[in-house]
């Protein structure tokens, strides 16, 4: 059986994750350069300094991408390539070096979609306080009218955010990612709201400045539940426990916190007792501008938490078996995220709905034979695919899904270590290798998914 006709098969990846050329052509700081100086912060002292140098390498890698057959390629845009202070004016080279990556995609017949931020903001703007300001959105205004004049004349599919959820979260609560700060809950709403508006204004100005009429939506992180059993308790308990604002720092990770504003043009009651008296004040005022009507709704879908109803019919999350399976970032491995996650997701938002990432790091090496032989990868993507069929058979409407990633790369604060790509990449040569899982998933889409395994077995 395979997916719908016209189902968008796709390959993503991030500018500071794989670009390199940190200082070159006029590219400014971003608070990741200044985040892996930081002596301790980043895995062995690693950088995007270099990356995949796919800023040289481009052609390469698009060809690599052509020749698997994806007919999409997400990539961000590097805020501080095109405009090194972040505001005021463009630096050409940079956005020369996007014009090249967008006709060289077209050209071999793969479409770009294109996200505007995918963490890495400009230093000057950090050091005029960041999110925590809310001329933020004036500042990304700017910018995405800049990206949509230049680009918007081929470019008709955009993604304005990148998981807010985790540069919030990780970058200004917990302090692991850049720029490594520890708010308080109050100055992290505030943050969050001001990214909330900076999507809001970015989707006007994409559709103001745009020439091709643009399609548009954004790639949150997916904090998916899933019942333990298909009984109906479990999974009224696994969809409640979804869209939950917890208290503690976990309402950071909350789908709800951020979804409904953006869709459903209001915050969720619960968080709002929860903590609403620490919102900017006027934010209910913000929330039209907030809830721009969007074209799709993208998620990126790595793992969950199992959910059961307990005797009052409240969810409890369910321990995992001991030896559970988990990838090499020690992510439990359960296909039915992408199962009940596209469901969930689309029975609140209404919204059609493209997988933005999903993927996995493994234990890759090259081995004797010059082949990079990742079984583990390939049997979590087919698991998770096969899943992904079955919701849409079951009635989600999911258009297209974008495996993360193309190539292996600078995994933040984990440095070069996690290797999440369908293509091998020696760190100190460059040379690309690309392994069984890019053989594999070429096949997927040569038969538009119909070489996957059958979902039920692997949904229980
Ligand atoms: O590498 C990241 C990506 O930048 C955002 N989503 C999750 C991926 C794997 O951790």
């Amino acid at each position: 059986m395979t997916f719908p006709d016209g189902f968008l098969w796709g390959v993503a990846a991030a500018a500071y994750q794989v670009e390199g050329a940190t200082s070159q052509d006029g590219r400014g700081p971003s608070v990741w350069d200044e985040f892996c100086a930081r002596p301790g912060a980043v895995f062995d002292g690693h950088s995007g300094e270099s990356a995949c140098d796919h800023y040289h390498r481009y052609p390469e890698d698009i060809a690599l991408i052509a020749d698997l057959g994806a007919n999409a390629y997400r990539l961000s845009i590097s805020w501080p390539r095109v405009m090194a202070r972040g505001v005021g004016p463009i630096n050409e080279a940079g956005l020369d070096f996007y014009d090249r990556v967008i006709d060289a995609l077209m050209s071999r017949g793969v479409t770009p979609w294109v996200t505007l931020f995918h963490w890495d903001l400009p230093s000057a703007l950090f050091h005029r306080g960041g999110w925590l300001n809310r001329a933020s959105v004036d500042w990304f205004g700017e910018y995405a009218e800049a990206i949509a004049r230049r680009l918007g004349d081929r470019v008709q599919h955009w993604m304005t955010f990148n998981e807010p959820q985790i540069f919030l979260g990780l970058g200004h609560s917990t302090g692991e990612h850049a720029p490594g700060l520890r708010y308080s809950r109050p100055d992290v709403l505030r943050a969050a709201h001001h990214v909330l508006l900076a999507h809001g204004r970015a989707v006007e100005r994409i559709r103001e400045h745009a020439e091709v009429k643009p399609i548009i939506g954004w790639a949150p992180h997916g904090c998916i539940c899933y019942p333990t059993q298909d009984r109906e308790e479990d999974v009224a308990a696994a969809r409640a426990s979804m869209f939950g604002v917890p208290d503690g720092d976990g309402w950071c990770f909350s789908t709800a916190w951020f979804a409904d504003p953006v869709v459903l043009g209001q915050y969720p009651e619960e968080g709002l007792r929860r903590f609403g008296t620490e919102m900017p004040p006027g934010f209910q005022e913000d929330l039209e501008q907030i809830a721009q009507p969007l074209e799709f709704f993208g998620v990126n879908v790595y793992q969950g938490r199992p959910i059961a109803a307990g005797e009052d019919g409240l969810p409890v999350e369910r321990p995992r078996q001991p030896g559970f399976p988990h990838t090499m970032c020690h992510w439990p491995v359960e296909p039915k995220v992408l199962y009940w996650g596209p469901r969930f997701l689309q029975e609140r938002y209404d919204l059609p709905i493209y997988v933005t990432e999903n993927g996995c790091a493994c234990m890759d090496w090259v081995h004797q034979d010059n082949h990079v032989h990742d079984a583990p990868r390939i049997d979590y993507l087919a698991r998770h695919l096969s899943a992904l069929r079955q919701a849409i058979r079951d009635g989600a409407d999911v258009r297209g899904y974008f495996q993360w990633s193309i190539l292996d790369n600078f995994e933040w604060a984990e440095g070069y270590r996690m290797r999440f790509g369908l293509i091998y990449v020696d760190f100190e040569t460059m040379e690309r290798i690309p392994k069984d899982s890019y053989a594999w998933y070429q096949q997927v889409i040569l038969s538009n998914g119909g070489c996957l395994p059958e979902a039920p077995a692997l949904l229980r």
